[in-house]
């Protein structure tokens, strides 16, 4: 059968983005299986007012892939909650809707994530940290998480679509990762890289993707206080459609740039190239960062649309950030 050249979902509007064969959106699931089997299956979290307590952080939800078959972790959850990122502006987004509403094209470019997972293996993982710094290693990352200073965050997340959810991540700071390895005066920049297993993640099999999906920060963005390597969500493992094992969180910034599945991180002196950038470098910008005065080439940025309730939101420069990382981008 010919490949057809299907155009990347995310590069759309997100009204055309998300058709209802793709996202059927939680009501119209309970609507087609029904209530009885909703409640049997746990999946009461967040359908009663459409709005979930940010104080109520592991609520049921269905088997949405999994790392559960060689959970070694659970034990670390869940992680002490830190006090600076501990409220939110809106309430957090329903566990369900999180896990059900993702990008991750390494498996398929639709939203509906979860139901390709079931192939991904994520035992063994290690991570490679290399380059410009006086102490290359590789992590494994259970001795790596088990020596991180673990906490839990509440932090808006956006996409580059218009959608954004608000989810409590665990993990530790990035420039944790950064003094472990020690990076030397010449290290400007940081290039992560995703995994390459096709037999694993079918989207990979996609010849027009330059994979395996790589991204970059600046060295000042990603020591900055914000940036997160995380591991989990909701006080629990990184479900697969979410990046596991361990993926970046940098909230100012769309999420393009919190990159999932991280297998290297390398520092370098040059500005490394990107994935969507090399796609289309009049849309995704290496220093792009939220701002409601932008707009996408194809779409308005101003307001944004939260994939559990559907409530639109006023954009807000740099998602809400400024006081974190203003600084940074001071001409
Ligand atoms: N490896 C990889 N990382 C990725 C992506 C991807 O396709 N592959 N998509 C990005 C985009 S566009 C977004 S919006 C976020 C989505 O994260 P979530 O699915 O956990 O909400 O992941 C980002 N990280
Ligand atoms: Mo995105």
């Amino acid at each position: 059968m010919p490949f057809i050249h299907i155009p990347p979902g995310w590069k759309i509007p997100e009204s055309r983005a998300t058709p209802e064969t793709v996202y059927i959106g939680l009501r119209g699931f309970l609507k087609t299986i029904g209530w009885g089997v909703a409640g049997a299956m746990g999946l009461w979290a967040g359908c009663g007012s459409g709005k979930s307590n940010p104080d109520a952080v592991a609520t049921p939800i269905p088997a949405t892939g999994s790392t559960a078959d060689v959970s070694t972790t659970g034990d670390l959850y869940p992680a002490r909650r830190n006090p600076r990122f501990g409220r939110l502006d809106r309430p957090l987004t329903s566990e369900y809707s999180a896990s059900m509403y993702n990008n991750f094209y390494e498996v398929t470019t639709s939203k509906d994530v979860w139901r390709y997972v079931e192939r991904f293996q994520t035992h063994s993982w290690q991570i490679e940290v290399s380059g410009l710094v006086e102490k290359p290693q590789v992590f494994d990352i259970d001795d790596l998480i088990r020596s991180m200073p673990l906490e839990e965050r509440l932090y808006r997340f956006r996409c580059v679509e218009a959608w954004a959810m608000a989810v409590p991540w665990t993990g530790f700071p990035f420039r944790a990762l950064l003094d472990r390895v020690q990076p030397k005066s010449s290290a400007k920049y940081v290039r992560l890289l995703t995994f390459f297993r096709p037999e694993e993640a079918p989207g990979q099999n996609a010849p027009w993707f330059p994979w395996p999906y790589y991204e970059g920060l600046t060295l000042a963005e990603a020591s900055n206080e914000l940036t997160l390597l995380a591991i989990g969500i909701y006080g629990r493992e990184l479900p697969a459609q979410d990046g596991a094992l361990i993926r970046l969180v940098v909230p100012w910034k769309y999420g393009y740039k919190s990159i999932k599945s991280i297998v290297s991180i390398e520092l370098t002196a040059e500005k490394p190239s990107t994935f969507w950038n090399d796609e289309a470098s009049n849309e995704y910008d290496f220093d792009a960062n939220v701002n409601p005065y932008v707009p996408h080439p194809r779409w308005s940025q101003a307001r944004e649309r939260m994939i559990d309730t559907g409530e639109f939101r006023d954009t807000q420069l740099y998602n809400g950030y400024a006081p974190y990382v203003a600084h940074l981008y001071k001409t």
